[in-house]
């Protein structure tokens, strides 16, 4: 089954203001995802867009060595800015230095950080410290842009001790001309499984960071997802701006890009842990 064949059945697709806070619970841990359809304010939106535009712009006439020297500094937090310059993702404790407001005002304005509350009462809200922004184009790779990621879980990369909510809200269409998003549809007790998560750990493999030694990552390359039966649960779904699809630090994800995608994309990555 292809991408397109797998949207056409049942999928986690809200309206934003449809869906109550539980059913927003058991859809996320069945399924991975939920889509809320018109969950971010446009005008938000559009003014970090504005935001981010003006800071890349900033950097794209920065010479060349002054970049290098700003990646080989001495100075741990100078290299770790200009890192985040150059993969063109912007941290949100960078934002808000730069652009004097916060990435995560798109969930508290829209009620979805008080939603996940309602959803979640048991657990304590945290902003995660690894809440970025990320514009990625297909093809050729430019300065200060990155490109598709494979599939992956995030929690290989961040933590995979506590369960953790991304709303990946993209900053313009995408999906259909810009790269978008696809993820597995499958419950996050269901990934742990398939991916054999051990959070004690495997023997580490040539090139794992962080937390990739306690999953079988190599179960997420395409033929062994489709081998697994996984093909049909993958779903690429296309995004207009407000759109912000919800999932966890369990659910396998990667860019949604094709050839024909032409136009970049821009987006945001809110991540909020429920300790
Ligand atoms: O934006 C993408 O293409 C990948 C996003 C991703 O991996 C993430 O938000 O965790
Ligand atoms: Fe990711």
């Amino acid at each position: 089954m292809t991408v397109t064949e797998a949207s056409k059945h049942s999928v986690p697709d809200f309206k934003w203001g449809a869906l109550d806070p539980q059913t927003f619970r058991k859809g996320i841990m069945e399924n991975g995802a939920v889509m809320l359809r018109g969950a971010g304010d446009p005008v938000l939106l559009a003014r970090v867009r504005q935001s981010l535009v003006e800071l890349f712009t900033k950097y794209s006439t920065t010479p060349q060595s002054e970049i290098e020297r700003g990646l080989k500094s001495s100075d741990p937090l100078e290299r770790d800015y200009w890192e985040q310059i150059k993969l063109s993702h912007i941290f949100d404790r960078t934002f808000k230095r730069l652009a004097g407001y916060s990435y995560y005002e798109i969930v508290r304005q829209s009620g979805l950080w008080k939603f996940l509350a309602r959803a979640f009462p048991e657990a304590e809200l945290t902003e995660s410290p690894s809440c970025n922004c990320r514009r990625v184009s297909v093809g050729e790779r430019r300065e200060f842009w990155d490109s598709p990621v494979e599939f992956h879980v995030d929690a290989q990369v961040f933590y995979d001790h506590k369960l953790s909510i991304n709303f990946w809200t993209p900053l313009n269409e995408c999906g259909a001309t810009a790269p978008g998003l696809e993820v597995v549809l499958l419950g996050v007790q269901d990934t742990k499984a398939y991916l054999e998560h051990n959070p004690a750990g495997y023997e580490p493999r040539p090139g794992d960071f962080g937390h990739m030694k306690n999953f079988r990552c190599a179960k997420m390359q395409l033929p062994v997802l489709q081998e697994h039966g996984l093909g049909s649960k993958r779903w690429a779904p296309e995004f207009d701006v407000g759109d912000i699809l919800a999932f966890t630090n369990f659910t396998m994800h990667a860019t949604h890009s094709t050839a024909s995608m032409t136009e970049p994309r821009m987006s945001v990555e809110i991540r909020v842990d429920l300790e």
